[in-house]
């Protein structure tokens, strides 16, 4: 499984305040904390400010730079702002994120090819998200033809389902673990993301509903998420699927987790 750690995005508050105020150490604090977590990428979200993003996204990527190697998910739908990015990373990035809208396929896949990026893909074109998971495979079909047409390789497509809220959908889940079904068969060397935290937004409990997704989603393929690493019970659920999954040869994986005492609780509690 592949974490996207999610904190560092200007959409949260405190991180927002730490990007106007130039807050270096609370940034690298987040960096730091999530790379040793064991990230794959760190995404890096400047916020909402179009006149400000790509200024804000080059600080942001200086100062997580300065504290871990860890290579970065760029999280911008603006292309200008990615091209800036992407001359001041030291790593290849994740780009995410693309979709079926076509100034964003323009703007984005040629940057992707051009650098060797991975890139998440949004199964939604400029309009809106489709309902149905019949709907949202056209949008994919469609964005997957683009990315063949600029010669990016499949296994470098990270597709993202979407899971709405399921408080205004109760079928959101399903919906998204069809999609995600269906992509595995259609396009067996793509990978399948997901912003884990969307299903249980303005829900109580929230986390529970975030965990059991997720297995249930990785039982359907799913082979990488945005999320918080931080979280030790994501990490417990994450290796014991995994296990279950047969992912994990003579179940070393969940051995040494174990031995690491991601199964106890945190001290204190
Ligand atoms: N798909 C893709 N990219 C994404 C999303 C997605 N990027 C943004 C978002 N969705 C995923 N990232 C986050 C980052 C932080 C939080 C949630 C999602 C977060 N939320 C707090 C919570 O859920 O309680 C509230 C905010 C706060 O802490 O202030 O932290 O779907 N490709």
């Amino acid at each position: 499984m592949k974490i996207i750690a999610e904190k560092i995005n200007g959409t949260r508050k405190r991180v927002a305040q730490a990007i106007a105020e130039r807050d270096r150490d609370y940034i690298a604090d987040l960096a730091k904390r999530q790379a040793e977590a064991g990230a794959t990428w760190l995404d890096v979200n400047a916020g909402t400010h179009p006149s400000q993003e790509a200024e804000d996204l080059l600080w942001l990527i200086e100062v997580v730079q300065s504290v871990t190697d860890t290579p970065l998910s760029l999280d911008s739908a603006n292309p200008k702002a990615l091209r800036a990015a992407i001359g001041a990373v030291q790593k290849i990035p994740l780009i995410n994120s693309i979709s079926g809208e076509p100034e964003r396929l323009e703007g984005i896949l040629p940057i992707v090819a051009e650098h060797g990026c991975d890139v998440i893909a949004l199964a939604m074109d400029a309009k809106k998200i489709p309902e149905s998971s019949e709907k949202r495979l056209e949008v994919i079909h469609q964005i997957m033809a683009e990315t063949r047409r600029y010669g990016i390789p499949d296994e470098r497509v990270y597709i993202d389902p979407l899971a709405m809220t399921i408080s205004t959908n109760t079928d959101s889940a399903l919906i998204a673990l069809e999609t995600m079904r269906r992509v595995r068969q259609e396009y067996p060397e793509a990978h399948l993301t997901i912003g884990l935290s969307n299903i249980s937004f303005g829900l109580p409990a929230r986390s529970y509903i975030n965990r059991v997704f997720l297995v249930m989603a990785m039982a359907a393929g799913l082979d990488s998420a945005i999320l918080d690493p931080l979280d030790r019970e994501i990490q417990a659920m994450i290796v014991t699927a995994e296990l279950l999954l047969g992912k994990d040869k003579h179940c070393l994986n969940f051995i040494r987790a174990h031995r690491k005492g991601i199964f106890e609780p945190p001290s204190g509690s």
